[in-house]
């Protein structure tokens, strides 16, 4: 089965969104396989966003992501790196549809919520990144033969 990396980021820890965000995946019917609150270290954050590097709200993002707490997920389902994407919507807030996660409850592009992975690669990489082996668990849901 197909896994992303889902994390919420300190705006949406501090606005209270994690009930609402956790929600709206598994009511679509995706799977949590990780879970844990973290205050995100240095060094992860400049790991996690280092392909952004050279870009000049490099050191914002960095100093953003460390500054309160994250919930750091793990999502298994069929097709959940591009449809946690979706549910997520476009990275600017006011460019994302009203439905998405975005769209809905953001309006900057610094302050954005929510982070999903951007691809199947991307996702082994994030999630190998965030969470041990030990941390991730195996299990299926007994409501799998009415989703699937
Ligand atoms: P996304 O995959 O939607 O999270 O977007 P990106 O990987 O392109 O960007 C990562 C984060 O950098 C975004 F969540 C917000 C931040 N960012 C800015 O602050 N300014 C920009 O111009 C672009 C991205």
């Amino acid at each position: 089965m197909e896994r992303t990396f889902i994390a919420i980021k300190p705006d949406g820890v501090q606005r209270g969104l994690v009930g609402t965000i956790i929600q709206r995946l598994e009511s679509r019917g995706y799977q949590l396989v990780g879970l844990k609150l973290m205050q995100v270290s240095q060094e992860l954050a400049e790991n996690h966003y280092a392909e952004h590097k050279e870009r000049p709200f490099f050191p914002g993002l960095v100093q953003f992501i460390t500054s309160g707490p994250v919930v750091a997920m793990v999502w298994e389902g069929k097709g959940v790196v591009a449809a946690a994407r979706k549910l997520i919507g476009k990275t600017n807030p006011l460019e994302a549809e009203p439905g998405t996660i975005r769209g809905d409850f953001g309006i900057d592009i610094g302050r954005n919520i929510i982070h999903g992975s951007d691809g199947l690669e991307t996702a082994q990489r994030e999630i190998a990144l965030w969470f041990g082996d030990s941390e991730l668990v195996n299990w299926t849901s007994s409501a799998q033969s009415w989703i699937y």
